[in-house]
């Protein structure tokens, strides 16, 4: 009941041409190099959102990866990715068509399935997590500004700017807990692919961020910012309430 009651009250719904409201979430994207702490960032995010107030204790808010819409690999291409030696760092590793029919779908409120992916066999797992209209989504991904038909749908853009030994070390850690691998497999990887393409498609990138986070999850101070005007361009009424436009990343006073 409550929960209808502040969708109703909620700036960002659009009216629809038969009178009823589709309410629309508010987009976030996330970029920043591998393990600078997107993910972390993010989950930051989605806790404070939710520890304000009871209205916001009921928002829905859901963390997309990017990693969920790699391409599936062929046989040669999984030979490839055991050895260490095929690239996901570059922009054609991801299925963009799947990513931006997903992402449509939920910008327009509507239900979507993600894939799941699993990086110990490089593939999507059978499973698929369904997202329904959610308030706020957060999609993180090292190349979601890369993209200029996925960057326009972000009502906000963060870069998380952490060192790169500092990324390479964390890199390491997970990848060998975590991911099955060996440190000359992910070293290899790193020299060859990553840092790279690092270089030639992320960094690039960070120019189109609202906000840079320096030391990623760590900088609180950064994350209680970001989370408080969220929570102001969210709030039902008030001064600074803003009417998100329909599918695109700007809004209007
Ligand atoms: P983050 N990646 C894998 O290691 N295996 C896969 O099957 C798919 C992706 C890595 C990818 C990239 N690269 O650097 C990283 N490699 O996941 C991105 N090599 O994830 O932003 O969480 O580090
Ligand atoms: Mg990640």
């Amino acid at each position: 009941q409550k929960r209808m009651a502040s969708k109703e009250t909620n700036p960002h719904v659009s009216p629809r041409m038969n009178g009823s409201r589709i309410p629309r979430p508010f987009v976030i994207g996330v970029a920043g190099g591998t393990a600078s702490g997107k993910s972390s960032v993010c989950k930051k995010i989605m806790e404070q959102l939710g520890e304000d107030d009871v209205d916001h204790k009921e928002r829905k808010v859901a963390i997309i990866s990017q990693d969920s819409f790699y391409k599936e690999l062929n046989a040669e291409e999984k030979e490839q990715a055991a050895k260490g030696q095929y690239n996901f760092d570059h922009p054609d590793s991801f299925d963009c068509e799947l990513m931006m029919k997903t992402m449509h779908d939920i910008v327009h409120g509507k239900r979507a399935e993600v894939p799941c992916y699993d990086y110990i066999t490089n593939s999507r797992k059978n499973e698929k997590e369904v997202i329904y209209a959610p308030d706020v989504v957060l999609f993180e991904g090292i190349l979601v500004f890369y993209f200029q038909e996925l960057r326009d749908i972000f009502h906000m853009k963060l870069f998380v700017d952490t060192d790169a030994d500092t990324r390479l070390s964390r890199r390491v850690l997970r990848d060998t807990q975590e991911r099955g691998r060996d440190l000359e497999q992910i070293l290899n990887q790193y020299t060859n692919f990553v840092k790279p393409a690092f270089e030639e498609f992320c960094l690039p990138t960070k120019k189109y961020a609202d906000v840079i986070i320096p030391r990623g999850s760590d900088n609180t101070v950064a994350i209680d910012l970001i989370v408080q005007h969220i929570q102001e361009l969210l709030r039902p009424s008030g001064k600074r309430t803003r009417h998100f436009s329909e599918g695109s990343g700007s809004y209007g006073l």
